[in-house]
């Protein structure tokens, strides 16, 4: 018995480690499986020996049945909200009030911490143990969170180390921005509900009635405060204090700073700004605090607001607005984009007019109209996009978005092909938007790279009728250039220069800049690598393009496809003959040969014994070519840990899945783990 006992003792131990390594310390040091491994061990002793459960072991997050409805907890400390400021100016005044205020000249520090945008939480911990977790609710009374707040790993059910007999910790819930996606995605896949920001994911996860619910979403922590703490249990700034809470096992943010005076502020928020696309988890600002205590008690509170914080916050991301139409893009591809056109407004430090709505699905599922009052987010140097529809504001006869049957440029039937998401004009070449997409691209600065050729030149020269295929750009004169509205002598002579310049290229940036369907920069130079020449490319089958490292069957095929249309052979030779070149030279030898030659592998998920990166060698030294999409001509799917998409669609397929154990058959050049059915 007391071996069990030890065990268990030593299992507690050793996860609680392993969570603080991954929360507090951010430096975890085995992976999940572990982890979970550990946990069902500590599991299956605790159901066979009932007398050892403790309320702060860590399989005890999840209990209890569902709540009727949660208690209401008055704050022993009432919990404040915080003065915002948008302007630097109001940072200034802040910082002059409180110097006025302490009567003081030399520099105030303050500690500056981001803004989490999530929901606020108080912890109350009895002799180190969590015994309850409330929300701010009103600031005077919130709600008992405690078995919610229980299921999330990042918030330790027992403190560490010399804990005074009563603490309060208050810090923030979130979702990451990561995991918030992943939940979307999930709930895309299996017809579930969508949370709109990781602040709604955090709010309502944390606020259901049933705590197995909350356990299933992947909610975070970070502590940013105490209360009911005595002079004698704190230290003397709030920067050491964080390091406390640090010390006790909470999370806190590692991001926040002490700086001196205003200037330190605007400097910390000018520095988060930057790293905030960067960061892990959303934030809407940052938090300043004056860093001594004492001098925080000196200044005490005005109406629930201490006058030590101040909450100096991003210009919003989120806005409303009026959706005054909604019409369609035609890429150089001819897919077709439902753009709504927006009443002006100012969100994300921006003026938006214009925001995507994707593709038909997306508009169905966001259910947007013209007319409708729209919440539209911009973040960072995200496109602008509609994130929902306010329907209670729609007009009475507002009517459901349909997708045009004919391209709106060309007149061309746009058709939507089964399975995908995007809807394309069948125009072609002769799709004006197509013809100008196309040359904008390829003039783009890793393609062509021509200078001085933007948007603007580009439309003249096809209005003007001057430019109709990309060969047409190197035929162009000085004399034709001037012609062209707002371009002088000298911009043309400039342009003619560039387009002269151009001609000497390489072939990854010609073959990226035709824009082959599937084909980004890094795969054509890829290509241009392996052929060596155009020519090679022109001889080239299906075949011979799935041998190049990374080109899966559906580029093979669109490259296949590419260059046997004549349309596209005249254009090359156009390019040819206008004098456009590059270096070329002999083909890759192909790879290695051995017993794998002329097998295609697929890995997938994580190995545990070695990285993706050395397996993929090791494969491809025996001769293997290692593909990243599984087809009926694959012949093998290394199968690691969390496999996803690719081991289903090899298991659809047919295609042999091997474990690591097999693959080290395989690489000792035994082929029977893929020898099927003998
Ligand atoms: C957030 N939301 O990140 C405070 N906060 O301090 C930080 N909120 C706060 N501090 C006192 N970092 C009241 C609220």
């Amino acid at each position: 018995m007391s071996d069990v006992s030890g065990r268990v003792s030593e299992l507690r131990r050793t996860l609680e480690k392993y969570s603080h390594e991954y929360y507090v310390l951010d430096q975890p040091t085995v992976p999940d499986a572990e982890y979970d491994r550990l946990l069902r061990e500590l599991e299956a002793l605790e159901a066979a020996n009932p007398e050892l459960i403790t309320p702060d072991s860590p399989t005890q997050r999840v209990g209890g049945a569902p709540l009727p409805q949660f208690e209401s907890v008055q704050h022993e400390v009432p919990m404040l909200s915080l003065g915002n400021a948008f302007a630097e100016q109001e940072v200034e005044e802040f910082d002059q009030r409180i110097r006025q205020r302490l009567d003081r000249d030399e520099p105030v520090s303050y500690v500056a911490e981001p803004k989490l945008d999530g929901l606020a939480l108080s912890l109350l911990y009895r002799d180190g143990q969590l015994v309850r977790a409330a929300t701010r609710g009103d600031g005077s009374s919130g709600e008992n969170v405690t078995l919610n707040a229980r299921t999330i790993r990042a918030i330790p059910l027992r403190l560490r180390g010399e804990v005074p007999p009563l603490v309060e910790v208050r810090g923030e819930v979130y979702i990451s921005k990561a995991d918030f996606e992943r939940y979307n995605k999930s709930a895309d896949a299996t017809g579930g509900k969508r949370f709109v920001n990781p602040r709604n994911a955090a709010a309502g996860s944390l606020r259901q009635l049933d705590p197995r619910l909350t356990a299933q979403r992947p909610l975070s922590f970070f502590a940013y405060a105490g209360a009911q703490l005595s002079d004698s249990e704190l230290p003397a700034t709030h920067g050491e204090f964080l390091q406390q809470l640090r010390e006790w096992g909470l999370p806190v943010s590692p991001e926040h700073r002490v700086v001196e005076g205003p200037q330190g502020c605007l400097e910390y928020y000018a520095d988060i700004g930057k790293k905030r696309d960067d960061l892990a988890y959303e934030i809407d600002g940052v938090v300043y605090k004056v860093n001594e205590y004492v001098l925080q008690r000196d200044l005490g509170f005005v109406s629930r607001a201490p006058r030590w914080a101040l909450a100096h916050k991003f210009p919003a991301q989120e806005e409303l607005t009026t959706v005054e139409a909604i019409e369609v893009q035609i890429g150089r591809t001819g897919a077709v984009t439902p753009v709504a056109r927006l009443e002006p407004v100012f969100v994300g430090g921006v003026t938006v007019t214009n925001a995507t709505l994707h593709n038909e699905d997306e508009v169905k599922r966001k259910d947007v109209r013209a007319g409708d009052t729209v919440v539209v987010r911009r973040a960072g140097d995200v496109i602008p996009e509609v994130v929902s529809a306010v329907v209670e504001r729609r007009p009475a006869d507002s009517t459901p978005f349909v997708m045009p049957t004919h391209c709106p440029l060309c007149g061309s039937p746009i058709v939507r092909r089964e399975g995908e998401a995007v809807s394309r004009c069948t125009g072609g070449m002769i799709c004006p938007a197509q013809v100008r997409g196309g040359l904008i691209h390829f003039v783009s600065r890793q393609a062509m790279d021509i200078e001085g050729l933007g948007t603007q030149v580009i439309d003249q020269l096809v209005t003007a009728g001057l430019v109709e295929t990309p060969a047409d750009i190197f035929l162009l004169s000085a004399d034709q250039l001037v012609e062209l509205e707002r371009l002088g002598e000298k911009s043309a002579a400039n342009l003619v220069a560039a387009i002269e310049t151009s001609k000497q290229t390489e072939l990854g940036r010609l073959l990226f800049g035709l824009g082959i369907r599937d084909v980004g920069h890094a795969t054509a130079r890829t290509l241009a690598s392996y052929f060596g020449s155009l020519d090679a490319l022109l001889g080239a089958s299906v075949e011979d393009f799935e041998q190049v490292p990374d080109v899966g069957p559906v580029v093979a095929a669109s490259l296949a496809a590419y260059f046997s249309d004549p349309g596209n052979r005249e254009l090359l030779a156009a390019l040819r003959a206008a004098g456009v070149t590059w270096p070329e030279h002999e083909p890759q030898t192909g790879p290695a040969e051995g017993p794998l030659t002329g097998r295609t592998f697929v890995l997938t998920g994580t190995l545990s014994s070695m990285p993706r990166s050395e397996a993929r060698a090791a494969l491809e030294a025996l001769g293997a070519k290692v593909s990243g999409s599984v087809s009926k001509k694959t012949s093998g799917v290394i199968a690691g840990d969390k496999a996803g998409s690719k081991l289903t669609k090899a298991q659809d397929l047919g295609v042999p899945v091997l474990d690591e154990d097999a693959m080290a058959v395989l690489l000792a050049g035994d082929l029977s783990p893929i020898e099927k059915g003998d």
